[in-house]
């Protein structure tokens, strides 16, 4: 196992933390599951473009190479090691009245968290068969649900065209996952084991075997942010009932790659805000109070349409699931408010 040879044009944190000394110190580790900081660093070496660039096989990962981990999550989530995360799932703890106004700007609100079962490796590390299990474990539990939660199980492999069209029509198929994931190990064998979930009226799903194993979200049009939370607060509660999530006090939920550890959550809207986009300056600046990131409404890496943009938390990790909502809660209402000023 060599040195890796960056270039330039390697800007990922893995790049900046992987020093020569940091190399050699752990270059002869593996985790149980045979996971090797060649493993970790490989998405970042074949991406230069990478923002962080390592991705976890394992829980223990976090461990074994903590001399890399360590100083990528203190410099993404501003977290330090003797940090611990603190958990709150409790609707009632959020301030986020409704308005005519949230309605009117917001197109859709959608927030998810990533979750991996506690007894099995992550994504980068899994086996064939322990993702088919993984599989099997969590569409049996989604199967069981009751009540507005019901709905059905969608297997990507021998899934009908027509279901494919409306899934991808509906925003709700996702496909391989891109050059990151794909160098993190993450495509492996697809489609087998992969999926989607979703209930009668498509505001809960969930994917199987994506970048984590799962992503519980809920999603509805307009602007209840509240009540989209509340949903995704039961629905993970009653998952919780039935599977144990990998998670410590120190990280919170476990995840394959670092910037989603602690809440593993991201509360986003779908919002239009044409006279803000034309002054990104007064954006940027609510978005950074905030907390916030601005990306396109196809997913990550993607690109604004028509004047609207995703906008979400930044913080996952030293801030709880209530915290995550309140800080988009709190600065959608205030570019809302600059969004009407400009348009006067
Ligand atoms: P993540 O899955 O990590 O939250 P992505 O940015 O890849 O992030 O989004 C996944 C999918 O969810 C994309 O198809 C995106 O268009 C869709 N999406 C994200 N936020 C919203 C939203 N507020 N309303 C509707 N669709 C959304
Ligand atoms: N593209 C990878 C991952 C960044 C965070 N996004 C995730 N996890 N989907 C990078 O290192 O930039």
């Amino acid at each position: 196992m060599t040195y890796p040879t960056f270039t330039k044009e390697h800007k990922s944190l893995m790049a900046k933390y992987l020093t020569k000394d940091i190399f050699d110190q752990l270059k002869d580790k593996k985790t149980q599951n045979g996971f090797t900081i060649e493993d970790v660093i490989n998405s970042g070496v074949k991406n230069p473009d990478s923002g962080i660039g390592a991705y976890a096989g394992d829980s223990e990962s976090y461990k074994t190479f903590a001399l890399l981990f360590d100083p990528i999550i203190e410099e993404y989530h501003h977290f330090a090691q003797d940090d611990t995360h603190q958990s709150d799932l409790n609707p009632d703890h959020l301030n986020a009245p409704t308005s005519d106004d949230l309605d009117k700007y917001i197109v859709s609100t959608r927030i998810r968290v990533g979750r991996n079962l506690a007894d099995f490796p992550l994504g980068p590390a899994i086996s064939d068969e322990q993702r088919d299990a993984v599989e099997k474990i969590v569409s049996n539990a989604l199967n069981s649900l009751d009540g507005d939660l019901s709905g059905t199980y969608y297997p990507i492999d021998g899934m009908s065209k027509k279901d494919s069209e409306q899934l991808i029509e509906d925003h709700f198929l996702f496909k391989a996952g891109d050059r990151f994931l794909e160098t993190a190990g993450l495509n492996r064998n697809w489609p087998m084991g992969r999926g989607i979930y979703h209930n009668k009226d498509k505001t809960f799903l969930v994917w199987i075997n994506e970048e984590d194993q799962l992503r519980i979200i809920s999603m509805q049009k307009g602007g209840n942010i509240k009540e989209v939370f509340t949903r995704l607060t039961t629905a993970i509660s009653k998952l919780e009932e039935k599977m144990e999530f990998s998670f410590n006090k120190h990280l919170g939920y476990i995840t394959s790659c670092p910037t989603n550890l602690g809440t593993a959550m991201r509360a986003s809207v779908h919002i239009k805000v044409p006279n803000l986009s034309k002054n990104m300056e007064i954006f940027k600046r609510i978005t950074d109070k905030h907390h916030l990131q601005i990306r396109g409404i196809d997913g990550e890496h993607s690109q604004s349409k028509g004047g609207i943009y995703d906008i979400s938390n930044k913080r996952r990790l030293g801030v709880s699931e209530v915290q995550c909502v309140q800080d988009m809660y709190d600065g959608v209402v205030e570019l809302i408010k600059a969004e009407k000023e400009l348009s006067i």
